[in-house]
């Protein structure tokens, strides 16, 4: 097996040896691989965080970001974007690490004064430097912009390289069925359930309202079939990476491309590390577990490979049971440097090539 990289690129340990670069595309590049085209199916925080690791080790022109956009939301007439517009901070470096939505150094001013006014929806706290994306987003799409238009424009505003493509044009939204406090059943919207109620509600059932009618915006399965690698982010199986994989045609081209689809468990010992995948995941029919993520998606036929936290070392097996070449690391994203050797491990077992 060829290297897959070294800061020194040479004949040793340059991946075009191994087979991978066709040799007219690559293009040598000091400290990272040159010419590999990486497409990244993204959610939230745990994508933004996995793709800062992934820019350090590919250059970001050579990596195209498929976002869900069933969490999108339009709230005093602004459309909002928040996996688009998470991927987007994290990549431009103007996020908020901690809280892990939103932009770093935000003030609420006009959030708060909407909830004096007892605005509907003011429960969702809008930032005031997130507000300009958001106004920007609504004027070029009222101006007839698609959402992958105005999404072109918002990424290029803020000097990101990588190419951010929604999943689709089309309205699709994320609902969730559930059974409150008192046993009403109730219909909400992904934002009603996860930020006014605080998940609270027993969930019943996701869909994923007009997806049958929604077609994968340009350039989405153009970019899956021309991939060298497809990467699964450690985003919520169920909120985040299935309303991608619901659009038609993505699935399938993701299946298409099985051999250099590889995911990073977003479960870690059996917990997600943020998030609500863990009162999800068993709605779904599926186990809260690096191996029952890795099996709930290898049922569709798209898992190549998988990668899991060394606390679940011990699934190993069965994941390599399902016909996944697994490899074990640390996946807890404490820094850039830790996702970028994380998301080097992970290109690494989508190119077949040593780490
Ligand atoms: N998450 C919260 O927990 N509370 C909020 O008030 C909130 C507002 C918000 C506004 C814009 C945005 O882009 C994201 C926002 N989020 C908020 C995060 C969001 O609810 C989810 O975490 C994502 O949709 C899941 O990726």
């Amino acid at each position: 097996m060829a290297r897959i990289y070294g800061r020194t690129p040479s004949a040793a340990n340059n991946p075009i040896l191994a087979g991978i670069i066709p040799p007219g595309r690559y293009r040598p590049v000091p400290g990272k691989i040159g010419g590999v085209k990486v497409v990244a199916l993204a959610g939230g925080v745990g994508a933004g965080k996995f793709l800062r690791g992934l820019v350090r080790i590919v250059p970001p022109e050579d990596v195209t970001v498929i976002v869900n956009t069933g969490d999108d939301v339009e709230v005093h007439g602004l459309h909002v974007s928040p996996d688009l517009d998470s991927v987007t901070y994290w990549l431009a470096g103007v996020a908020d690490r901690d809280r892990g939505w939103g932009r770093a150094g935000e003030t609420f001013r006009a959030t708060d004064e909407l909830r004096r006014m007892e605005a509907e929806w003011s429960w969702f706290g809008l930032g005031d430097l997130d507000l300009a994306t958001h106004l920007l987003r609504t004027g070029l799409m009222s101006g007839g912009a698609t959402l992958s238009g105005a999404t072109a424009e918002i990424v290029r505003r803020f000097g990101v390289a990588a190419r951010i493509l929604p999943m689709t044009n089309d309205q699709v939204t994320t609902r969730i069925e559930a059974v409150d406090e008192t046993g009403t059943a109730i219909d909400l919207h992904f934002q009603q359930y996860w930020v006014e109620r605080r998940a609270r509600d027993q969930v019943k059932a996701i869909r994923f309202q007009g997806v049958e009618r929604a077609a994968p915006a340009p350039g989405v399965l153009e970019a899956i079939a021309a991939a060298d690698a497809v990467l699964l982010c450690p985003s919520n199986p169920v909120v985040s990476v299935d309303p991608i994989l619901a659009t038609p045609g993505i699935a399938q081209a993701v299946a298409g491309r099985r051999d250099r689809s590889v995911g990073v468990s977003p479960i870690v010992a059996g917990a997600p590390l943020r998030g609500m995948a863990d009162k999800l995941l068993p709605v779904v029919g599926a186990e809260v577990s690096a191996a029952g993520v890795a099996s709930y998606y290898a049922r569709r036929g798209l898992l190549g490979g998988w990668v899991i936290d060394r606390a679940d070392a011990g699934q190993t097996a069965r994941v390599r049971a399902l016909g996944i070449r697994t490899v074990v690391t640390d996946t807890v994203m404490t820094d850039d440097e830790a996702a970028g050797r994380l998301a080097r491990t992970t290109l690494a077992v989508a190119l077949g090539v040593d780490t």
